[in-house]
């Protein structure tokens, strides 16, 4: 019977290879762990229990409605978050400024910032939802508050990244730069196990995911790579699968897994694209690279991107290397007759 790995111990055995490992990120990762199963509690008995369900009557920063859960899950992250004096501040898609910690400002070396609750408006269908998180060093001086420069930095920076994923089990899937491991939570002893070591996404997949509905919408070269993804080819395994759960995290983590591309690209609604370039892109850019994918805005690496403000958007591409390049083409194409 192989030895089971747990969380704690994959931690506690990896630590010294952490980005300067002195313990602070492995402390980290474990607040992260504990915030996940309070959350993961919580959204398990959506169904049963009315309070935690629905709207919250406000929205947030984004204009986006604030669904219970998603307030209550960003309180969760932030006051687990907050009590680790490793991180001296935090940025949530739920909040409108970031957060400096009094107690992290002298000893936190880290900052993070969180997709609390990605997906929320299924909550109330049971259709899986996710939390995403995503860690750098500070470059503001130990012993001042974190200021709005350690949070802007390009994804390249970052030293972990992961998510949760609340589905039909609950996982906990991660990198701190020596490949993305999958962690998969036993209720029944509250327990997250190793379950996906070194995941590594097919650099060819016959899945892309993206909401056609706004195919009117879409860029001319954006509508031609759907067409391709559409035609019959067998020596490409064309025509691909259509697969758009609405809730990234779950459409994401299907394609890592399977191979596959999930494009959400800018609209004449969202001309910047919908998804936040810090809380989501990136965080999901890091783990994709770690697993041998792509990850990019249509034209340039996300992680290259040098941020301008907390919120700010950006088309996505990512998935397996070979789909992400192949839907650049079109792309470069659309820029060439334009
Ligand atoms: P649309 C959820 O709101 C989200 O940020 C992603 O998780 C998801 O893939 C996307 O938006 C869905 O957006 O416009 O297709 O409903």
């Amino acid at each position: 019977m192989p030895r089971i790995t747990t969380l704690g111990e994959y931690i506690v055995q990896n630590q010294q290879s952490f980005p300067y490992a002195k313990g602070e990120l492995s402390r980290l990762l474990s607040s992260i762990r504990l915030a996940a199963k309070i959350v993961n509690s919580e959204i398990n008995k959506a169904g049963l229990v009315d309070e935690i369900m629905g709207d919250v009557g406000t929205t947030n920063v984004q204009g986006e409605d604030q669904k219970k859960l998603d307030v209550y899950a960003n309180h969760i992250f932030k006051e687990a978050i907050r009590r680790r004096f490793e991180v001296c501040g935090m940025a949530s898609e739920e909040e409108d400024d970031f957060i400096a910690f009094d107690g992290g400002c002298k000893t936190g070396n880290y900052i993070l910032l969180t997709d609390p609750l990605d997906g929320s408006s299924n909550i109330d269908v049971n259709v899986s939802i996710g939390t995403i998180f995503s860690i750098y060093r500070r470059l503001s001086p130990i012993g001042e508050f974190a200021n709005i420069d350690d949070f802007l930095q390009p994804g390249s920076e970052q030293v972990a990244a992961g998510y949760v994923i609340y589905g039909s089990s609950t996982m906990l899937v991660f990198s701190t730069g020596q490949g993305v491991n999958g962690f998969t939570f036993d209720p029944s002893v509250g327990v997250f196990y190793l379950s996906h070591p070194d995941i590594k996404i097919p650099d060819n997949g016959k899945i892309y995911s993206i909401n056609e509905g706004n195919y009117r919408a879409f860029s001319e070269g954006v509508r031609q790579y759907v067409d391709y993804c559409k035609e019959s080819d067998s020596a490409t395994n064309r025509p691909y699968s259509g697969r758009y759960i609405g809730s990234m995290v779950a459409d994401f983590h299907r394609n890592l897994i399977k191979g596959g591309i999930y494009i959400y690209p800018a609209t004449k609604k969202n001309p910047k694209g919908k998804l936040r370039l810090l809380y989501e892109c990136n965080p999901m850019a890091y783990l994709i690279k770690e697993a041998g994918g792509l990850a990019t805005d249509g034209h340039r690496d996300i992680l290259d991107l040098k941020p301008s403000e907390l919120h700010e958007r950006t088309p996505l591409f990512i998935g397996s290397k070979n789909m992400v390049e192949k839907a650049m083409e079109f792309l470069k194409q659309e820029e060439t007759v334009s």
